[in-house]
């Protein structure tokens, strides 16, 4: 089998779980790497058994054995990264968002579809089974009209105020920071499943921590949760560790989001509680092998991750038998199944099942709506 070979950008929390996603798959050889902190990342490199590092970006992008590049680096070197990969002729993989601006985000999905190179953007919760389960069976019209959707995506990683991140520095993670990075998976997957369009967003954001504690040494995500930094010096803190937006649906219908990073005890929960006219779905990624189905005049129902009660499309993103648990890892292989799929048949320019810079655009349209509606305090429309 001619094998898919992968670079991999930055090793700090997510590069590794693309890695070992990777390793997966059966067509797909993971070849090479690069990090911000040379030393660090030859050590990341070596700890992960892969062959090649690069000290940087474009001497990376010259070896010509390298297929597709996965973008996994902070968000303010995503849109740069993007480019001169798909200028260099590699298909690519970009963790979201897509860029920190709506520009940015644009001219990377006209450059994708101009080089007719495989593009992704790693919306990885699309891919829990029971998500795409449910989206199928909204489809099949099983759900019937969408009538409501409450979502919510709790964390506490960033709860102390010594807790500190890049992406609590605007120049680096772009304007806003818990709408952005956990607010856009949370967007994305309601539209997914629902098949709606948000048309208008009123947006409330709350910043908890007005000023943190930033460690003088430079700490990679979640890790700061065990970190005892010996001492740091106060920042001040200017993008929300809290957020509620309203939202409107193209179907007329209404529905709502709040985002935390700030919720103690909530790890990283997405809960979903979808309204329709026939029944109801509610799904929590921290329980994510079962489905809630509710009804008004029958007694609700719990379906489970089961490939033999699930339709083909969403069986096709389960590996193991119903009870053998799969979680958020599995989430990125399954995704990088239909990307490398697509990659080995030639198919760049067909609609993919998989997210695209397409998916990317509308997040940081999105996005940018929900900043404005907050700092006008009114309804924002979403021009498509
Ligand atoms: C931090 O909020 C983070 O790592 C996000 O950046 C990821 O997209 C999410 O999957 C987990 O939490």
């Amino acid at each position: 089998m001619q094998k898919i070979k992968v670079a991999v950008a930055g090793l700090g929390f997510i590069g590794p779980v693309h890695v070992e996603s990777l390793r997966r798959l059966p067509n797909i050889e993971v070849i090479a790497a690069t990090h911000i902190d040379p030393q660090g990342g030859v050590a990341k490199t070596r700890q992960l058994g892969i062959e090649r590092f690069y000290d940087d970006f474009e001497t990376l992008l010259l070896d010509d054995d390298i297929d597709c590049v996965h973008i996994c680096t902070p968000n303010h070197l995503h849109y740069t990264m993007a480019k001169a990969a798909l200028l260099a002729g590699k298909h690519v993989v970009c963790e979201k968002p897509l860029a920190n601006t709506l520009e940015e985000a644009k001219a990377l999905t006209e450059l994708a579809a101009k080089v007719g190179k495989v593009n992704a953007i790693h919306f990885n919760v699309r891919y829990y089974p029971l998500v795409r389960q449910m989206r199928i069976m909204r489809e099949k019209g099983e759900l019937g009209d969408v009538f409501s959707v409450i979502g919510t995506y709790l964390q506490d990683w960033l709860f102390y105020q010594t807790d500190y991140n890049w992406r609590l520095e605007p120049e680096v993670s772009g304007d806003s920071r818990a709408i952005a990075d956990i607010g856009s998976h949370l967007m994305d997957l309601l539209e997914y499943i629902t098949g709606l369009q948000i048309i208008s967003v009123m947006a409330d954001f709350n910043t908890v921590h007005k000023t943190r504690k930033k460690p003088l040494k430079p700490i990679e995500t979640y890790s700061g949760k065990i970190l005892k930094p010996e001492d740091f010096q106060e920042v001040p803190v200017n993008t929300e560790d809290f957020a509620t937006v309203l939202l409107k649906f193209d179907n007329g219908h209404s529905g709502v989001i709040t985002v935390s990073q700030v919720a103690a005890g909530r790890k990283n929960r997405i809960n979903l509680e979808i309204s329709g006219s026939k029944k109801s779905f509610s799904w929590c990624s921290e329980k994510p092998e079962s489905l809630w189905i509710g009804h008004r005049d029958a007694p609700n129902q719990e379906l489970m991750r089961d490939p033999s009660l699930f339709y083909p499309g969403s069986a096709s993103l389960i590996s193991y038998p119903g009870g053998h648990a799969e979680g958020f890892g599995d989430t990125s292989k399954q995704l990088f199944k239909e990307v490398y799929a697509a990659i080995a048949d030639g198919k760049t320019a067909e609609q993919p099942l998989f997210p695209t810079f397409k998916d990317g655009f509308r997040e940081q349209m999105l996005c940018e709506s929900i900043i404005e509606s907050n700092k006008k305090q009114s309804w924002i429309h979403i021009t498509n």
